[in-house]
């Protein structure tokens, strides 16, 4: 694991992630803004008890105090609440110098991966083209970063607040695999059914792992693993519509538009995406644990 020493560093690693073999990263951007006050705590709790159960150290990023930090204690992970700033790759400094609590993104998460070296990271659904698109022309910065990154990314898919399809597209142009874990087609976030096509299939954690090793052999930066939620969650996209309306009409733009709408699904569909999300962040950690230790 690389990590600067020195009290002058910006990126801090902790003792225990610098000396894991097998490491997980985690983001904080979920734990903040994508549960309410106190369940993304919980989850972002259990994601780590998922990663050490499977025998890997997990890695949770994000900035606190003046620093980028590298596996964070309970205490530490407490302040990623919902006064903390969403921070996507562009944020990171702005958050470090002006010392602000910065919960990263996947695409923030994966920046920090990248300085560091950590090859595996689990979230909720990969941030994508929204839809619409080119009004607003919003693509989540999790996609670039993604391509410029060798590390494996283990989500529900994409979610499909999104525009899966155009996701896709954009994952293929920058040469990202999409690799459905043990499925034919796209997990949709909280829904296995209904997605696009995969790629290409994987049988095992130990097949996934292969794969990413030729990949980066071959000089490619990140990869998708898309693993199915168990308890799929169907026939929301009425409500997913719903949300999305809500939000152009009140005019949420930009970094705000993911959390509101995540939000609005949790409290108008009796709790049940609340409950899918939290299972299928707390399992995407698992197998990419399982991912980690099969390199
Ligand atoms: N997965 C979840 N909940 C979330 C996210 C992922 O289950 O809140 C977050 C991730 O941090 C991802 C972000 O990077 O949503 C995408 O935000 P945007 O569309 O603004 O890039
Ligand atoms: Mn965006």
């Amino acid at each position: 694991m690389r990590g600067e020493a020195g009290s002058d560093a910006v990126i801090v690693v902790s003792d225990e992630v610098r000396e894991a073999g097998a490491v997980v990263a985690l983001e904080t951007t979920l734990v903040a803004h994508g549960f309410p006050a106190g369940d993304g705590l919980a989850v972002g709790l259990e994601a780590e008890r998922r990663v050490r159960a499977a025998g890997a150290v997990p890695a949770t990023v994000g900035v606190l105090g003046g620093k980028i930090r590298v596996g964070l204690s309970e205490d530490e992970l407490a302040r990623f609440d919902a006064n903390a700033r969403k921070a996507g790759p562009r944020d990171l400094a702005a958050c470090v110098v002006q010392g602000a609590v910065g919960a990263t993104t996947v695409g923030g998460t994966l920046a920090v991966c990248r300085a560091v070296g950590i090859r595996f990271m689990g979230t909720g659904g990969l941030g994508g083209v929204h839809r619409g698109f080119p009004a607003p022309p919003d693509v989540s910065a999790d996609l670039g970063e993604l391509a410029r990154t060798k590390a494996l990314v283990v989500s529900a898919g994409i979610k499909s607040l999104l525009d899966v399809p155009a996701t896709l597209e954009v994952l293929e142009t920058l040469g990202v695999p999409v690799l459905g874990f043990r499925t034919d087609t796209v997990p949709l976030f909280y829904s296995a059914h209904g997605g696009p096509p995969v790629p290409a299939r994987v049988e095992s954690a130990s097949e996934t792992a292969r794969l990413a090793r030729a990949h980066w052999e071959l000089g490619g930066g990140g990869l998708l693993l898309a693993r199915p939620p168990d308890d799929s969650l169907d026939g929301i996209e009425p409500l997913i519509e719903e949300a999305l309306a809500a939000a152009s009409r009140e005019d949420v733009t930009g970094q705000a538009v993911t959390p509101f709408v995540l939000t609005y699904l949790h409290e108008h569909s009796g709790g049940r995406t609340l409950q899918a999300n939290r299972d299928l962040v707390v399992a995407n950690a698992g197998l990419a644990a399982e991912v980690a230790l099969s390199q």
